[in-house]
């Protein structure tokens, strides 16, 4: 386990010296001990040893938060602080959250539970929580400044009430929301139904995660917090491909995801290989006449979507945002398109002159991700990730669903590549190759012109070179 002691180093992002805001021992002593986590692996669900039973959810790189039960009451203790972490192996990031990582821990209660909720302030500045999605009492719900007085560093404050509605929720500041939600200050929280509910199903895997961006430059650690459209990190719970772990059931498992956006866009979620159902929203379970099957759903701002599917495919099922940008990784920017440019022999004479001088291959982007381009220390790849067959070139939301005939119940570990049975994967043609025909039928304009243009016009496709909306 990392020190404390070295959060608090990374502390002075903005407020300098007031960053290792002190709490006293002894008013430590009657709240719940602060439960830290330090690694950026997906946790086991964390089984309830009492209270009303549920089947716990799996966070994506990430963890439940354990609570105490005190007199009938569900305690939790959320610690907000400067945290590092870890995006993608060899990429760290230096981000604000809960109790050691960003996105904060994962709370989960069940309908009905009388829930206590301890925040201490370990930022450089104020902060507050929001319970995004419940039904509370009006003074909890976290708005700062309009529901209560700020949490000022170091202060401690106490939140409380019934989880009245099962469903998915999220958790986030009320207080400079913009810098403290940027920075990655944001958790997941989930309410299980407390007895059988006509709309919620059960179902053998249940994961969650939260869509967040980062705008983080290449060689630096810190997100930039004014920007608002053109981040270059697109993240699952702070975490980009390949550092994202992938999703792995047993085959004829029902399996539930719960996705929350906490971005500054809109992101399409697509699923390869299964048609999914959406069985919740931000309001709780969807009646059933609304369900369609799809295998997209956009999760617009400050949304919650809940897909099931029965995962009857065997095999490596991608899972991502369908924005293609999102799949990239820092440094998908400002690079011109230069396909059908030969430019052979020319990068390496700019090198000389600037050494991290790149430009996209002139057959595609694909040309990058085999080039070895010389990386800047601590960023990540903009495409990598090396599956059985080569570069996956993906970077950002993307992840892998893996479905396994021998994958145990309740078992969340890696299967490994999935072998294809003999015959099933796409492969070369080596035989005859037939002249093209072409397609020879009549008409083609809806109407004909007036007057016949004099010279063809040839438009190429090309990449403006500053995009501000993804
Ligand atoms: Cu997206």
């Amino acid at each position: 386990m990392t020190s404390r002691r070295d959060f608090f180093k990374f502390a002075g992002i903005a407020g300098g010296a007031v960053a290792a805001a002190s709490v006293s021992k002894v008013a430590m002593a009657a709240l719940p001990e602060p439960v830290i986590q330090t690694s950026a692996e997906t946790s086991a669900p964390l089984v309830p040893n009492f209270g009303r039973p549920y089947n716990p959810v799996v966070t994506l790189n990430g963890w439940t938060l354990p609570w105490r039960m005190n007199q009938g009451v569900k305690e939790f203790h959320l610690v907000a602080e400067p945290v590092v972490r870890e995006m993608a192996p060899g990429f760290s990031a230096h981000l604000w959250g809960y109790n050691g990582q960003s996105p904060g821990p994962t709370i989960e209660v069940v309908e009905g539970d009388r829930v206590r909720i301890y925040v201490t302030n370990k930022l450089p500045e104020h902060t507050s929580i929001h319970w995004h999605g419940q039904r509370l009492p009006n003074g909890m719900d976290g708005v700062a400044g309009l529901n209560q007085s700020a949490i000022s560093p170091g202060k401690t404050f106490m939140y409380e009430f019934v989880a009245r509605r099962p469903g998915t929720f999220m958790y986030h500041p009320h207080a400079d929301e913009m810098t403290q939600m940027a920075m990655g200050m944001m958790g997941f929280w989930v309410t299980h139904p407390k007895a059988k509910n006509p709309l919620i199903d059960e179902v053998q895997r249940d994961f969650c995660f939260l869509l967040n961006a980062f705008d983080i430059d290449p060689g630096s650690y810190t997100p930039k917090i004014m920007t608002m459209l053109d981040f270059n990190l697109w993240s699952w719970n702070s975490r980009i491909f390949p550092g994202i772990d992938s999703l792995n059931v047993r085959l004829n498992d029902k399996v539930r995801i719960r996705v929350g956006n906490l971005t500054m866009t809109n992101h399409p979620i697509h699923l390869h290989g299964h048609e999914f159902l959406v069985t919740g929203t931000d309001g709780g379970p969807t009646p059933k006449s609304t369900r369609l099957y799809e295998v997209t759903t956009d999760v617009a701002v400050g949304q919650m979507r809940q897909i099931e599917f029965l995962a009857d495919e065997e095999g490596d099922w991608a899972f991502h945002c369908h924005k293609s940008h999102h799949t990239m990784n820092a440094m998908g920017h400002d690079v011109p398109t230069l396909i059908g440019v030969d430019h052979r022999g020319m990068t390496q004479k700019i090198r000389n002159l600037i050494p991290d001088y790149m430009v996209m291959g002139e057959r595609g982007m694909a040309d990058m991700a085999e080039m070895e381009m010389p990386l800047p220390d601590n960023t990540a790849p903009m495409m990598t990730g090396q599956g059985p067959f080569g570069s996956v070139e993906m970077g950002g939301m993307f992840s892998v669903l893996k479905v396994r005939k021998d994958q145990k119940p309740g078992d969340y570990k890696d299967p490994g590549w999935f072998k294809h049975p003999e015959g099933t994967v796409a492969h070369e043609y080596t035989g005859p190759l037939q002249a093209p025909a072409r397609f020879k039928s009549e008409g083609g304009q809806s109407m004909p012109l007036a007057e016949t243009p004099k010279k063809q016009t040839v438009v190429k496709a090309r990449k403006p070179t500053r995009h501000t909306e993804h």
